[in-house]
């Protein structure tokens, strides 16, 4: 089986100064959200994964959230340019750890892109046009991932921060989703498995081989999800969540290069 690596970045303690878009600021239990993404961590080695954990830096608020900085495909990585501008401060870190991995395209002004709005799909590339992410670097990602066969489409998100937040992978054929959020006919040809109405931020679930890595909050959800034969772990990541974060954003998931 192919070895899996998962890049992780500790929680900073600026995180209570966190980017903010769709909730009201909340106080964050550093030492509970730590303890959390320490959780996260073992599940993630549980499922397979080693572990790469980058220092988060004391200055850095959203560094956890290492999935926005970078794209990483067999082939290649693309390091993003985060749409938030307090966010770049983020990429010489992540950069540094993944050109140990892959070869690197970055994403350059005008363009930005955050991972957040990248769903990736065998050789089909959905990105989200959010407040995160415009045409310029979508643009960029396309001409930079055409010579690999990857497809890139662009697609719409209302009412939450990534494209992400509203829509994920369960496998290849099978997408979890908040229709309110997406326009669902631009992915009629997966199967969408509808999150429970009472748990619209229960989109977001992270794919590790055969098996899923979801957030405790969203039960009703988890029981489609285990009705339909899905094994599924639960993490109890509500600190994180506080900070507008969820399960796919603490980690690059990725095949290590020598696979
Ligand atoms: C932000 O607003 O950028 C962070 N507070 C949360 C980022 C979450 N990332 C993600 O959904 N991929």
């Amino acid at each position: 089986m192919a070895t899996l690596l998962a890049v992780t970045r500790a929680v900073s303690p600026a995180i209570v100064n966190c980017q903010l878009t769709h909730l009201a600021r909340e106080p964050i239990d550093i030492v509970q959200a730590r303890a959390q993404h320490a959780e996260y961590e073992r599940v993630l080695e549980r499922l397979g994964c080693s572990i790469e954990r980058l220092p988060g830096g004391i200055d850095i608020p959203d560094s956890v959230f290492v999935e926005d900085i970078a794209i990483v495909f067999d082939e290649l990585a693309i390091i993003t340019r985060p749409g938030a501008v307090s966010r770049r401060a983020e990429v010489p870190g992540v950069s540094a750890a993944l050109s140990r991995h892959r070869p690197l395209v970055s994403i350059a002004e005008p363009g930005t892109i955050d991972g957040g709005d990248v769903l990736v799909v065998g050789r089909s590339v959905f990105v989200g046009r959010t407040g995160r992410t415009n045409d310029s670097g979508i643009e960029q990602m396309r001409t930079a991932l055409a010579p690999h066969g990857y497809a890139v489409a662009s697609r719409s998100v209302r009412s939450c921060l990534h494209l992400k937040s509203a829509i994920t992978v369960l496998d290849d054929s099978t997408l979890l989703v908040n229709r309110r959020w997406i326009v669902d006919e631009e992915f009629s040809s997966f199967d969408l498995v509808d999150v429970d109405s009472a748990e619209p931020a229960g989109a977001n679930i992270v794919r590790v081989g055969d098996r899923l890595l979801y957030a405790a909050a969203f039960p009703r959800t988890l029981e489609r999800l285990t009705d339909r034969g899905y094994d599924v772990t639960t993490v109890d990541v509500s600190e994180i969540a506080k900070a507008e974060g969820a399960v796919t954003c603490c980690s690059l998931i990725f095949r290590a290069s020598s696979d």
